[in-house]
């Protein structure tokens, strides 16, 4: 019976968004980003070599369509060159989240394959060779790789090899939430490597959006650093709304925004006269994320649940980096 390796990787949100690749092929990004490792958001995946050299991927129960199945075997490639190992990978992967929606699947996703498949194929590496691997799977697979409070750096290098993430701070180092409003769950009509080229070719506010990007990361490290939260929400909501008027800003417009994304903004506006420090982000879906400390978090997400359109709260909490061991039973 073959060896079965079982890895794990959380989700991630960025709050200083990475929106823009100075190498489409390596996703590498055009300026650094910073994110919150998010439990209990994660992909679960499961591998193991098959005796022949065909690769076999499940998306639970689902044997996965031949696009996502190539993507995947161009992916392990990368593992089979460094390792000098050709057999097939069996994979059987989950999410416990909605899947395409926003939710940053493909980082936990491609995180956790990562970590699955440097262990399976006997891979010695460093988190930051681990970081620029998943990276190349889904630029935000980087992040997730990394416990707590994170920063992905740009890089210089054209190979991509001082573009990798790191932990800021571990996940105790600050007890913040995020809590996820889910809005849709069906899958959303754009993906957001296709967005995010179209903002580089035809937004005129990409270039200030990445200037402005530079310098909100160095901040949001410090923000973390000192725990302040206002600073780091405010950081936070810039970076959101400046991503996304870059990308309303190009010819077709690309607009993931929906009328209730909006309302959930000017909810915390409105937590904030009350007092409550509740800062809004959105990714490339419709699903507003709120962040607040932890003392503030009940309040918060009893306004979001009651809030009209939000059909579900997933309630976040900051976690640990991705694992990955082998285990006893078969897959
Ligand atoms: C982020 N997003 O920083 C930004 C904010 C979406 C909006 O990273 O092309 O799936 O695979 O590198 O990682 C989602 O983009 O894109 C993303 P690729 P990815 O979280």
């Amino acid at each position: 019976m073959e060896k079965t390796v079982e890895a794990r990787a959380h989700a991630n949100v960025a709050l200083v968004k990475y929106f823009g690749k100075r190498d489409l092929a390596l996703n590498l990004p055009a300026a650094p980003s910073v994110s919150i490792t998010l439990s209990p958001l994660n992909t679960v995946t499961r591998m193991s070599f098959t005796d022949n050299d065909s690769d076999e991927i499940w998306l639970g129960d689902t044997l996965a369509d031949s696009k996502f199945s190539t993507r995947i075997s161009n992916y392990l490639y990368i593992f089979r060159e460094l390792s000098g190992e050709h057999r097939g990978v069996r994979i059987s992967t989950q999410n416990n989240f909605p899947t395409a929606a926003g939710l940053a699947s493909s980082a936990s996703g491609f995180a956790a394959l990562a970590k699955g498949a440097a262990r399976l194929f006997g891979l010695n590496l460093s988190e930051a060779e681990m970081s620029a691997l998943a990276r190349r799977g889904s630029g935000s697979a980087a992040r997730s790789i990394c416990d707590g409070f994170v920063v992905w750096h740009r890089g210089e290098k054209a190979d991509g090899s001082d573009s990798f993430a790191q932990s800021i701070a571990p996940a105790n180092h600050w007890d913040v939430r995020v809590l996820v409003g889910v809005t849709t769950t069906g899958p959303k009509d754009i993906g957001s490597t296709f967005a995010m080229e179209r903002t580089r070719l035809l937004s005129p506010y990409y270039q200030p959006w990445i200037q402005t990007t530079h310098v909100n990361a160095a901040e949001a490290v410090d923000a973390i650093e000192q725990k302040d939260i206002e600073k780091l929400g405010e950081i936070t909501e810039y970076s959101a709304l400046a991503m996304h008027g870059a990308m309303m800003a190009t010819e077709p417009p690309i607009v993931f925004l929906k009328g209730t994304t909006l309302d959930v903004f000017h909810l915390t506006r409105q937590l904030r006269k009350e007092g409550i420090g509740a800062y809004f982000t959105c990714d490339a879906g419709p699903q507003p994320k709120v962040l607040c400390e932890a003392k503030d978090v009940m309040t918060v997400e009893q306004r979001l649940r009651e809030f009209p359109g939000i059909l579900d709260v997933i309630h976040c909490s900051v976690a640990t980096g991705a694992t990955a061991h082998f285990i006893d039973h078969e897959s």
